[in-house]
């Protein structure tokens, strides 16, 4: 089972690098993409949490456990605790996405920075992505708002790009014209 002392932290250069892509999903690489997504899982339940020190997440992303390996798990719940997003991605790419760009109006954290960064992240309010599941299978998914936000974020730790990067240095805290806050 992942707990935190699996998932390195920031400034190690693993998380800096472009992740390689996927050549053949074998067993071993099957078993750590149902690791990562179990680490989200478990975070999100209190009792577990606690028991084990768990942040509480939505998203892992293979570099954040130091793999060389494009893939991530995102897992989001609604209020009564039902998944309403639970998906294992591998080699996921950008098909598209809308011109309108979205934040979260309390910024971003991260599993891997300890440190707090104040600032907006600017991401698409919509993106459409391709990926491959883990028998091998490639499908689409269209994702908006705060669920869009969470694969952009996920999607940028296979590129080596954590969140601080894209606040803007001198207007942190400003909305770009046309961004609306995420729902
Ligand atoms: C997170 N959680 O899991 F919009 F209900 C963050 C941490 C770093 C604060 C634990 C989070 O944003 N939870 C959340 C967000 C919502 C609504 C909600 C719960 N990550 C995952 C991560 O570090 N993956 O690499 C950071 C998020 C920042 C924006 C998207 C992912
Ligand atoms: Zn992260």
């Amino acid at each position: 089972m992942l707990t935190m002392k699996d998932i390195i932290r920031d400034p190690d250069p693993n998380l800096r690098k472009k992740a390689a892509e996927i050549k053949e999903i074998n067993q071993e690489t099957v078993n750590q993409l149902r690791e990562m997504r179990d680490y989200v899982i478990n975070s999100q339940d209190e009792a577990v949490a606690e028991k084990y020190g768990l942040r509480p997440g939505v998203g892992l992303a293979a570099p954040q456990i130091g793999l060389d390996k494009r893939m991530t798990a995102i897992y989001i719940e609604d209020e009564e605790g039902s998944p309403i997003h639970d998906y294992m991605l591998i080699n996921p790419r950008v098909k598209s996405h809308s011109v309108t760009e979205t934040y979260l109006p309390a910024g971003e954290g991260c599993l891997s920075v300890d440190e707090d960064y104040p600032g907006l992240i600017h991401r698409y309010q919509r993106v459409k992505i391709k990926a491959l599941d883990i028998e091998g299978n490639e499908f689409e998914l269209k994702l908006s708002g705060v669920p869009a936000v969470v694969l952009q974020h996920e999607l940028d730790h296979l590129d080596g790009i954590l969140f601080y990067d894209r606040i803007d240095k001198d207007m942190p805290m400003e909305p770009k014209i046309g961004a609306r806050p995420a729902e």
